[in-house]
């Protein structure tokens, strides 16, 4: 039986379209309308992709009506809005989103029915769009259906990649094979080309310096000596239960001149593309890498074209509003998603002291009272660095700029630097080592006005350790603010079950935009009615999972009383998939030893691995390698049967974690502790009743603090004591250290087990040698850790109490939490909802 949500009127049917009335027979009107128009297809031609083009057209129609409204709205009300840019977004599909979003599932399903079509299938037709790379863009994009949700006046700001992260297949060897993600072959009807909004940014040139005649003072002036243009591509967003949609904004790269036409009349027909080519590059593919730099040229043109065409937007929209420059940080509060937007900083003070004529106070007062930044990452290899000359080169003007923040910021730290100038060195934004660079990093700290990490042990960690002389300088400028996911796609879109079944037990659909009502289900936590249908709903999951595995794989795998172990995210050594699969093998081998008797009395598991590894990062290419490897020798062994098997999953993607989530009974995150800054995965999981099986770190404390740690596998040491394990690990040789169980696990890799000898030899070496993430000392700990859990699934009324308490402890986890306090700490900005018109007539 299905819970009937409230309807809403949407405030369009009140105003002039009849045509986007949302009776069934209207919307099928409006889907043939776009078959036949827009695609161009006809109703004898009706096939599903067609079906889906068409639907999703219909919602396009809807949204941009809503965002108009909603654009007009802000405007008149001048309410400051956050503009949250940032280099990736991992949106996920978007038909469904939308539909439950704006409530008319039912209606949809009813149309669609007509035409002897499933919505549900029609949802399938859809690509998923990958213009990012993990939790970074994921977040983003969780922070967009939150914003919208809960009427926040907001932008986000992007780059519409050609090209977005690439399809990941394995190979016969077991290998990571990568091709092109050419997502925009097919139209894309939710993003709506803006040809109206072409935005010119300059590159390379000279800086002029004149004076100004009013105040006798110097000015410089940046004449770039190429141009490309920014175009916008707008996705709107809607919100939850609202009329309010906001916008992403997407940008494209175009040529000044498509075609050179002297050259095409000379018979040059390569050299006559050329500039369009040169331009469309700029946005043609994504940086396939995650928490790592790629440090190419290119990129750091992606930056500065993205932030260029951003602040000429805001500053148009300002402006339109009769405003004036001074009034930018009450118009739009600019958040830097890590440091790949820092250039904006320059940028804005560029345009303030050479276009609008303020004096440098006043300037730079404007631009850190707009920016504030948010840190996702400690590791080194991903704090951005870019040489000095390559900025000078391409961008002149800014880097002059970069020189006198420093110079400005370096006076101010010298009055304090007590050590010859050893802290003026290391607080410099622009550092000599192995080549002069700047440090990104730094710069975004002094150019905001807040600075934020992304979990509590993060952000200590920033104002500790790694940005501890400028915690000491600005005392009041770090903050904390954990990540959240969104509630809307990951419990109630991609649990539906589930969805259905929190809402009639509390009888109320409230959770779904203030999730802190989940904690009214402790009461159940042990209610034995409510854990059978709990199970059952998670044994329904299990079942999609296993249909798609022996679709996708052709693996069987069993359902009933197995363990649906996953651990689903990028490839990276500190998040110690190496730790996982070598486990896998320590239990294979003991599973073998086994007589009959003891077999019976094994906890069946599966366990499941998806994520794909940088082109560039060799050692995550041969996890993965190995990962399959062994996934073949275990699955294919009879001895072991279904006891236990390892799946490893082509090409993770959020439509890949949308099916997996649900259906996890257990999920890893055991990174090196003090290397994740938070993780947002495990949040979903616990959201969908799974259990977590983790380290000390990131957000797994934070769930700990808001389920009870008795309801989280926890093992392992404290961040804190992960540097003298590092030390011990390089004084002593990590192999002198390690478990012997390990050791023979290593033995056996070396044997050729599971492949070539030799294949393995450098992953192996590293465990042996420093083994930087500590796995060797982990291992122990981690292996018992895993025991607990296969015991405890054996006891179903702890389990699924356990289940049930994590999820009711996850109100802390949504991203209506986390906006909430970027709105009230570091923005400024109030929610700002349409007013709904009464209407007693429903049209259409
Ligand atoms: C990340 C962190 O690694 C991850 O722990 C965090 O949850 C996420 C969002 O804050 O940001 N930092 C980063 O560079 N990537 C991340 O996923 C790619």
């Amino acid at each position: 039986q299905k819970y009937k949500i409230e309807k809403k009127p949407l405030l369009v049917e009140n105003l002039l379209s009849p045509y986007l009335g949302s009776d069934f027979k209207n919307l099928q009107k409006q889907i043939v309308y776009h078959l036949e128009h827009t695609l161009p297809r006809n109703t004898k031609t009706f096939q599903s992709f067609g079906t889906y083009l068409a639907t999703s057209y219909t919602i396009r129609d809807r949204l941009l009506q809503l965002s108009h409204d909603t654009q007009k709205y802000y405007n008149e009300k001048k309410v400051k809005q956050a503009c949250y840019i940032s280099i990736e977004y991992l949106m996920g599909r978007f038909l469904r989103n939308a539909v439950l979003n704006l409530n008319l599932e039912e209606k949809y399903e009813q149309a669609l029915a007509g035409f002897g079509y499933a919505l549900e299938d029609i949802y399938d037709e859809e690509q998923d769009p990958a213009l990012g790379n993990g939790g970074l863009g994921r977040l983003a994009a969780c922070f967009l259906d939150t914003l919208a949700t809960h009427n926040y006046p907001a932008w986000g700001y992007g780059l519409r990649y050609n090209y977005g992260l690439f399809r990941q297949s394995i190979g016969s060897e077991g290998e990571q094979v990568e091709k092109t993600d050419v997502w925009l072959q097919f139209p894309y009807p939710f993003m709506v080309e803006n040809h109206f909004l072409r935005i010119p940014i300059g590159f390379y040139g000279s800086i002029e310096t004149y004076v100004d005649e009013k105040t006798k003072g110097t000015r410089f002036k940046w004449h770039p000596s190429e141009y490309v243009i920014a175009q916008a591509n707008d996705i709107l967003i809607p919100g939850y239960g609202t009329d309010n949609t906001n916008t992403l904004r997407l940008w494209s790269c175009r040529p000044i001149e498509e075609l050179d036409f002297d050259k095409f009349s000379l018979g040059d027909f390569k050299g006559a593309s050329e500039n369009r080519l040169n331009a469309e590059n700029i946005t043609n593919v994504l940086y396939p890498n995650d928490n790592e730099v790629a440090g190419k040229e290119l990129r750091f043109k992606q930056q500065y074209f993205l932030v260029a065409a951003t602040l000429h937007d805001i500053i148009r929209r300002l402006k339109e509003q009769k405003r004036t420059i001074y009034e930018l940080p009450d118009f739009a509060a600019v958040q830097l998603n890590d440091t790949h937007p820092t250039l904006a900083i320059p940028e804005l003070l560029r345009i303030l002291l050479d276009e609008e004529m303020l004096t440098w106070e006043e300037a730079w007062d404007i631009t850190q009272r707009t920016f504030s930044y948010t840190n996702h990452t400690i590791l080194p290899e991903a704090l951005e660095r870019w040489p000095v000359k390559l900025i000078s080169h391409l961008l002149p003007r800014h880097m002059q700029l970069i020189e006198a923040i420093n110079w400005k910021f370096l006076e101010k730290v010298r009055k304090i630097d007590k050590n010859n100038g050893e802290l003026t060195k290391k607080m410099s934004l622009i550092e000599n080592s192995w080549d002069t660079l700047v440090r990104m990093a730094w710069l975004a700290i002094v150019g905001s006005h807040k600075v934020n990490g992304v979990s509590g042990i993060h952000t200590n960690i920033l104002k500790n350790i790694v940005f501890q002389d400028f915690h000491s300088f600005y005392p009041n400028k770090f903050v904390n603010v954990t990540n959240g996911v969104t509630p809307r796609r990951w419990l109630h879109a991609c649990n539906p079950k589930l969805s259905e079944l929190i809402t009639s037990t509390l009888k109320s659909n409230d959770w779904i935009y203030d999730l802190a009502h989940l904690s009214k289900l402790r009461e159940y936590a042990e209610n034995e009615d409510f854990q059978l249908k709990w199970a059952a709903i998670k044994t329904f999951n299990k079942r999609k999972l296993q249909a798609y595995v022996k679709k996708e794989l052709k693996i069987d795998i069993g359902c009933d009383g197995v363990i649906y172990d996953i651990q689903i995210k990028r490839i990276h050594e500190y998040k110690r998939q190496l730790m996982n699969v070598l486990a896998s093998i320590h239990f294979y081998l003991k599973i073998k030893k086994m007589s009959k008797e003891e077999k019976t009395k094994v906890q069946k598991r599966v366990s499941f691995i998806a994520g794909k590894a940088a082109p560039g990062y060799l050692v995550a290419k041969k996890i993965i390698k190995l990962i399959n490897r062994v996934s073949n020798v275990i699955n294919n062994d009879p001895e072991i049967g279904d006891l236990f098997k390892v799946v490893y999953l082509p090409n993770y993607s959020v439509t890949l974690a949308e099916l997996l989530i649900p259906a996890t009974d257990v999920s890893e995150h055991i990174s090196t502790p003090g290397c994740e800054a938070s993780g947002t995965s495990n949040m979903k999981f616990v959201l969908n009743g799974g259990l977590i099986l983790g380290t000390l770190d990131g957000a797994n404390l934070e769930i700990m603090e808001n389920s009870g740690e008795e309801n989280v596998f926890a093992f392992g040491i404290t961040s804190k004591e992960v540097p003298q394990v590092k030390q011990r690990n390089i004084e002593q040789g990590a192999w002198n250290l390690m478990p012997e169980e390990l050791q023979s696990i290593l033995g056996i890799i070396e044997e050729g087990k599971f492949g070539e000898a030799d294949e393995f030899r450098g992953l192996l070496e590293e465990l042996k040698g420093v083994d930087r993430y500590i796995t060797g000392h982990d291992f122990i700990p981690y292996i018992k850790e895993l025991e607990n859990v296969m015991s405890t699934y054996q006891k179903p009324h702890k389990w699924w109490k356990m289940s049930i308490l994590g999820c009711a402890g996850s109100g802390w986890l949504s991203s209506d939490r986390t906006i909430k306090e970027y709105a009230e700490k570091i923005w400024g900005i109030k929610p700002c909802p349409l007013p709904k018109i009464e209407s007693d007539k429903e049209l259409g």
